[in-house]
């Protein structure tokens, strides 16, 4: 394990040091990043507080490896329902949100060479003990912290090794093939699915309601003309909050 009391962003640390041969497993751990990312070059705010890491895999190639941005948000999420009783549920494909709004975001980024993955960095992002009113407008009213769902600052600490052990489980049992119960987990948790969304991927538009996930890790749609099409990836809004079940059977209206 790494830490560095500030960075530029540590997914580009990890491909630095997994370029340099660095074991799977090695986490890179940030105070701060200056330039933290999201998908797409976009920006991710990272002050001090937060947590800010990135998981060096090297999965084989037989693996559906898109699934590694599910099971590190269905990590999140079940670390901070255990640890804290937050209500997070998952929008996928790599948003934990509390509601509506958003508290950790998952930037998976593989290297390849042909069709060999060398080694994916799984970059996970968690507003902690930060305050979401500090954000640029905007984002003020769409994201929320730990900090602030909980009042209290928490352990940064346990909130890291939390999340790692319980990645480190299901990490295990997807390179073995033993995830379907994961995936199960995952879409109970998954606000997308039973939700009409509208899906942006590659220029297309798509809408529909989101049925369940692929066995590849992407989200299965039934469009308005009741066909049932697989989005790999692509960014999802929810046009709807929808009535679902939580995990613990209780029919709920999710909140905004
Ligand atoms: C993500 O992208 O959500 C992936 C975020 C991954 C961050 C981690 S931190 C450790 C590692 N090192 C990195 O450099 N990155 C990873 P995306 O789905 O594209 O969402 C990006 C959008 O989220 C932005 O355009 C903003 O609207 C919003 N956003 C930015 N910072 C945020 C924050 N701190 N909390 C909530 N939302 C934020």
């Amino acid at each position: 394990m790494v830490y560095l009391d500030e960075t530029s962003s540590t997914n580009d640390e990890a491909k630095k040091m997994a370029d340099e041969g660095a074991a799977e497993g090695t986490v890179i751990i940030a105070g701060s990043q200056s330039a933290g990312r999201g998908r797409l070059g976009r920006e991710w705010f990272s002050p001090r507080g937060g947590v800010w890491m990135s998981v060096i895999l090297r999965p084989p190639s037989i693996r559906p490896l898109q699934k590694l941005t599910l099971l590190a948000g269905l990590s999140v999420a079940k670390s901070l329902r255990t640890l804290y009783a937050i209500d997070a549920v998952l929008k996928w494909p790599n948003d934990v949100l509390v509601g509506e709004r958003k508290i950790c975001g998952i930037l998976a980024e593989g290297t390849f060479q042909g069709e060999t993955p060398l080694f994916v960095v799984v970059g996970i992002g968690i507003n902690a003990n930060t305050d979401p009113d500090s954000l640029p407008r905007g984002l003020k009213t769409e994201a929320t912290s730990v900090r602030k769902l909980v009042r209290q600052n928490v352990s940064i600490d346990d909130l890291i090794a939390g999340i790692l052990k319980t990645m480190d489980t299901h990490y295990d049992l997807f390179l073995r093939g033993e995830d379907k119960e994961l995936w199960s987990e995952y879409e109970g948790l998954c606000t997308t699915i039973g939700s009409d969304v509208r899906l942006e991927c590659e220029g297309a538009t798509y809408e529909g309601t989101g049925r369940g996930i692929s066995p590849g890790g992407g989200l299965i749609l039934r469009t308005r003309n009741a066909k049932e099409i697989t989005i790999l990836s692509g960014d999802c809004i929810h046009l709807a909050t929808k009535t679902r079940k939580n995990i613990k059977g209780k029919v709920k209206k999710l909140p905004h």
